[in-house]
């Protein structure tokens, strides 16, 4: 029998070279910039080229797979899965039938497949380099928050920066119980569980992210009671990674585009990256998305001024499109306290508020201002950037809530908490896409985490992200609430940030 077997594929081999009498090249291939080296050669077939299947697959990082009783290839990755036959011009890349320009065939018990289908199936650019005779084949970075591979519900990235669990197994600990389960999930790593109510702005839909798990309690049009699960230790700052293909890449992204207050132009891209220049940084020799947000961040700290204006701009609406200070609000105590009698409405639009001309004064006030300022100018570079709103776990104005936090074991993220001022804290910073995936970036940190002990909040509680500040609306919100409670007693000012109940 084995003897049959064999015969029957020197017959298929034999049949496979008569089949596709092939050209033996000098051809190479790239990948990632390193050069695949194959025991068999790549050749042209029919015009296309084509090379071994297993030597690039696993150089993509694909497991592959050949099963004998039907002739097919399997090729498997995060995200990714193949399934092509000898001889069979459809393959199956993704649940999806793709046709090749030439089926799979065998030289020398080697599998060939035309390098096109290769980067049409794994999502990778292929390139060709007519000096060299060099395919180029650049590798498109899987999203592995996207992806599931044990099917419990936790995506790869998040099983393995978030809870600690094994991506490959549905049960890690093999108690029965699925890792996806709500309090299973807390099992592998160290958790804070709070019940909060916050008022408007929040968007229950963005909560859950990379650093917490929510569920909502109850959601009216104004105020929002949910359990948080924060996982403050989480490995996200180990992801980043850089795209050297990024301008092109993200071109079409929304987050790249001017708004109200990110509003960039040809002409400020142009300043900036003048300015840059002067100041010793050549944008045009960054070679990755990470290199810019590395060099172009802690530069526009350095080369800008902070205007003290308070958060005066929490003081402004945009009825119309049209940045102005909210007629009631310029009217209340509000406005005088946080101007001290030195600003004028429009020093507040164009030092505070619009990018536009913050940059062209370089000036920014607190951290709201400042998010639009740092989106305007990486944007501006073509590094797509949006906006986060967060808040601490309690209200520091609030002794009741304080004294929660005894309820929690962790003396050091107890003692970290405790710290926080004896007043109502929010936090504005960025999100920038960089390496395929978003990346918090808290001024020039990257990859900043939510626990932050020299912080006076300690640890952060994602409320929402937007593309641009007018979105949030701070004027029809947290300062008409400030407005609104300066009369109230503490037991009714609570409402708009409040911590209910809290263990770890
Ligand atoms: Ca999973
Ligand atoms: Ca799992
Ligand atoms: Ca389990």
């Amino acid at each position: 029998m084995r003897k049959l077997v064999s015969l029957i594929l020197i017959a298929i081999m034999l049949f496979s070279t008569v089949a596709y009498a092939e050209e033996t090249t000098d051809i190479t291939v790239e990948i990632d910039g390193k050069l695949v080296t194959f025991e068999n050669p790549p050749t042209i077939v029919s015009g296309r080229t084509t090379a071994p299947l297993r030597a690039v697959f696993e150089s993509l990082g694909l497991e592959v797979g050949w099963n004998p009783v039907d002739r097919s290839i399997t090729g498997k990755a995060p995200g990714v899965s193949i399934w092509l036959q000898l001889d069979n011009d459809v393959a199956v890349v993704n649940g999806k039938e793709v046709k090749l320009d030439v089926p799979a065939f065998v030289i020398e018990g080697r599998t060939y497949v035309p390098v096109r289908f290769i980067s049409e199936a794994t999502g990778a650019e292929v390139g060709w380099d007519g000096v060299k005779r060099r395919v180029m084949i650049t590798s498109k970075p899987v999203d592995l928050r996207l992806v599931d591979t044990d099917k419990d519900g936790l995506s790869d990235y998040h099983e393995l920066h978030k809870y600690m669990t094994d991506p490959n197994k549905v049960d890690t600990d093999g108690d029965g119980i699925s890792d996806g389960d709500w309090n299973e999930r807390k099992e592998n790593v160290y958790t804070i569980t709070a019940k909060m109510q916050v008022m408007k702005p929040f968007n229950s839909d963005q909560m859950t992210d990379d650093y917490q798990d929510i569920k909502v309690i109850s959601e009216t049009a104004t105020t929002l009671v949910f359990e948080a699960v924060i996982y403050p230790f989480n490995t996200n700052h180990q992801t980043i990674t850089a795209n050297a293909n990024w301008l092109n890449d993200y071109k079409d992204m929304e987050e790249l585009k001017p708004t109200l207050t990110a509003n960039w132009d040809e002409a400020l891209r142009t300043q900036i990256i003048t300015d840059l220049k002067k100041d010793g940084i050549d944008y045009y020799s960054l070679k990755s998305d990470k290199e810019v947000v590395e060099a172009v961040a802690p530069w526009i700290w350095k080369t800008s001024q902070f205007a003290n204006g308070g958060p005066t701009d929490f003081l402004v609406d945009f009825d119309n499109g049209i940045p102005k200070v909210n007629p009631v609000l310029k009217s209340s105590s509000l406005w005088n306290e946080y101007t001290q009698g030195a600003w004028t409405e429009e020093m507040v639009i164009n030092h505070l508020v619009m990018g536009k001309t913050m940059y062209e004064k370089k000036v920014h006030g607190s951290c709201s201002s400042s998010s639009t300022y740092q989106t305007t100018i990486l944007r501006a570079l073509g590094i797509p950037t949006r906006i986060t709103f967060q808040v601490p776990l309690y209200n520091g104005e609030m002794s009741d809530e304080r004294a929660l936090l005894k309820n929690l074991d962790n003396a050091e993220v107890r003692t970290a908490l405790e710290k926080m001022f004896n007043g109502i804290g929010d936090h504005f910073y960025n999100e920038v896409y960089v390496g395929n995936q978003w990346v918090r970036l808290n001024y020039e940190k990257m990859g900043a985490n939510i626990y932050d002990p020299t912080n006076p909040m300690a640890i952060l509680v994602n409320l929402g992200v937007e593309n641009d500040f007018s979105a949030f609306d701070m004027a029809g919100t947290w300062a008409t609430y400030i407005v609104d409670n300066r009369n109230l007693n503490n037991q009714e000012r609570k409402d708009f940030l409040k911590l209910i109940s809290i263990e770890d």
